[in-house]
């Protein structure tokens, strides 16, 4: 794991840490609980928090970008009943490798962040949903609840203050489709992890039909950062509208794949520097820059883009979750998009028709047109029926079946025209 920057600014969420040191004397040296202090100790109200968090330009990290202050402001502020605050730690996205390491090397980060939020919205009770598949990260993040619980840092009183908040860690079912908040929602309640239609959205339906606001992992790890430098000094680390520092998780063909925390709006050209340039020297041919669900940009384009949520949207694509997915000139596309339609096709949680019949139809074609027996007009079907499953059905995951199968296409024809007409990978023909 790897924190670089280039502002000498001080790394914020990864930075430094290496395994040994995610324990909560080793977070407070590095003055981690501050923030959480000042705030309770200067009397901040939650509505000061708030305008805080939404003049640091925070973004969520999860994969929509979506303000951060503006959600916690949805919550209602006297509402009588039970809110809750979910940390979604539900990594699953082809790409994707952060959150884990946030849980590992810096939990008290997510913890800190997340008491500071529940204080902001006025909750008690909160649950950090974390991936089925991932043991060691579950484990160690219960550990450091126990430190936070026992140093007063979380529970009754916290500090002494009027603030209870009683989180918990709540290990997950290893479904991709959980990590949606919805289906997060009903897999914390016990039921079929299955999205549910929106709006209502959690911050006025969410766990128990309660108000509840749901952040991902490293969205809260950036909260006390913002406390601890102040929001102005934390959004002129990245760009207007785009503040602060991101993780991208690298992979594919570079020399150092790993995570690397950078200011938002880095260019991608620095960013493929630090993960060590092409591996074996090979061309840059497309980058998917924000995870699978993304549509895929070429190598060329990438090389001209800021590393931010507007740049990356500029350029037809998503920033995503951050997970940036570098391929090479000996890269086939269509064996690419045949793993991509694999993965939304297995995951498909079968509720709406669009989805849970048009993956398979795009994985049996791709499959077909990988395997030398794609017909004529396979390609124009393919985006028809892309078109006809994204922007119809309950949850993103049907976009994110249809949004890369267009691009690649959009982007790459002549290696699918290829494939179908001579029936063999055009790539090898070309390098
Ligand atoms: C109240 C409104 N709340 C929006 C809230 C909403 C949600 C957030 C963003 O999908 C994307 C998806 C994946 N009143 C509201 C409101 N909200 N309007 O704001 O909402 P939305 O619907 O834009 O996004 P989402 O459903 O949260 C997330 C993409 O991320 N993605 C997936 C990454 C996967 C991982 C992983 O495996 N860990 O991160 C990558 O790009 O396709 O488009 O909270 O409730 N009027
Ligand atoms: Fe389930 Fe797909 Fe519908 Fe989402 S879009 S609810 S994953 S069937």
């Amino acid at each position: 794991m790897t924190c670089l920057h280039d502002r000498h600014i001080k790394p914020l969420i990864l930075a430094g840490l290496n395994g040994s040191n995610w324990h909560l004397a080793d977070y407070v040296k590095r003055g981690g609980y501050e923030s959480l202090k000042r705030i309770l100790s200067e009397g901040m109200t939650p509505e000061q928090v708030i305008a805080e968090v939404k003049a640091s330009t925070l973004r969520g990290r999860g994969g929509a970008g979506f303000p951060s202050g503006l959600k916690w402001s949805f919550m209602p502020k006297n509402y009588q009943g039970q809110k809750y605050l979910i940390c979604n730690s539900d990594e699953g996205e082809p790409g994707t490798f952060k959150d884990r390491d946030i849980l590992r090397y810096n939990p008290h980060a997510v913890i800190e962040g997340m008491t500071i939020a529940a204080y902001a919205m006025g909750v008690t009770v909160g649950y950090n949903y974390i991936h089925g598949e991932i043991f060691g990260e579950y484990t160690r993040f219960e550990e450091a609840l126990e430190e936070a619980r026992a140093a007063g840092f979380l529970g009754d009183r916290i500090l002494g203050s009027e603030h209870s908040f009683q989180l918990h860690a709540f290990h997950g079912f290893g479904a991709y489709i959980c990590g949606e908040e919805t289906a997060l929602l009903e897999s914390i309640e016990g039921k079929k992890g299955q999205p549910r239609f929106k709006p209502p959205f959690p911050a006025s339906y969410g766990l128990y039909g309660k108000p509840t606001t749901i952040n991902n992992t490293e969205t809260f790890a950036a909260v006390p950062f913002i406390f601890q430098v102040g929001a102005e000094a934390y959004a002129a680390l990245g760009k207007p509208n785009n503040g602060g520092t991101k993780i991208f998780s690298v992979s594919g063909d570079v020399a150092n794949p790993g995570n690397y925390e950078i200011p938002l709006g880095t260019p991608f050209a620095e960013l493929l520097r630090l993960a060590g340039g092409m591996r074996d020297g090979k061309k840059l041919k497309a980058v998917i820059p924000g995870g699978s669900s993304v549509p895929v940009v070429k190598g060329d384009l990438m090389m001209a883009t800021d590393m931010d949520y507007d740049s990356v949207s500029k350029a037809g694509s998503m920033l995503g979750s951050g997970a940036v997915i570098v391929m090479d000139e000996t890269r086939c596309m269509v064996r690419s998009l045949l793993r991509l339609s694999y993965f939304y096709y297995e995951e498909s949680c079968g509720q709406c028709t669009p989805c849970r019949e048009g993956t398979g139809w795009l994985y049996r074609m791709v499959h077909r047109i990988e395997h030398g027996e794609g017909r004529a007009d396979d390609l124009d079907m393919l985006n028809t029926i892309a078109d006809n499953i994204q922007g119809r059905t309950i949850c993103a995951l049907g976009d994110a079946a249809a949004m890369p199968v267009r691009a690649m296409i959009q982007n790459f024809k002549e290696e699918f025209e290829y494939h179908i007409e001579h029936k063999r990978c055009l790539v090898p023909a070309y390098i």
